[in-house]
């Protein structure tokens, strides 16, 4: 419970701090001021990425168009954290959100991040761009214990 609103937190602070950032172009894992996930008009670039257990997540929207990293409820390990910008608890909850006040929209040069602890695949998407197809995929890998059976 703690741990979660810390990283909520976190995240809150990242997307506020973070916004109006200059046009510069960031490599990807290459020191603090990288994303790991772009975004175009209406994907997530890559939509597929893959870290280990642990290890923190950076969204930036790299476009112009508004868009909103979202957990698929169902779609994530059963005892994942509910993960989503805006920090809605779930995903009808982002869903109502977004409907009734753009939350958890992040716009251009906003970011977010989430820090990932369980294994297994989250999948995501963009609320208003869900019809597009915008939707990615965390892998967090498991490399002590192989989850193959
Ligand atoms: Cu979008």
């Amino acid at each position: 419970m703690d741990r979660r609103a810390y990283l909520r937190a976190v995240g809150g602070l990242s997307t506020v701090g973070l916004a109006g950032c200059s046009g510069l172009v960031a490599e990807q894992g290459t020191g603090s001021q990288a994303y790991d996930v772009g975004m175009s008009s209406s994907a997530f670039r890559p939509a597929r990425i893959e870290i280990d257990p642990g290890e923190t997540v950076v969204w930036r929207n790299t476009s112009s168009h508004a868009h909103t990293v979202t957990a698929y409820e169902d779609a994530i390990p059963a005892d994942a954290a509910y993960f989503a910008s805006g920090d809605s608890d779930s995903q009808t909850a982002a869903e109502e959100g977004w409907r009734q006040g753009s939350e958890g929209a992040l716009y251009q040069g906003d970011e977010y991040e989430w820090t990932f602890e369980v294994p297994g695949e989250h999948h995501y998407f963009c609320v208003p761009h869900e019809q597009a197809g915008m939707a990615g995929t965390v892998v967090v890998g498991d490399t002590e214990t192989e989850s193959t059976e």
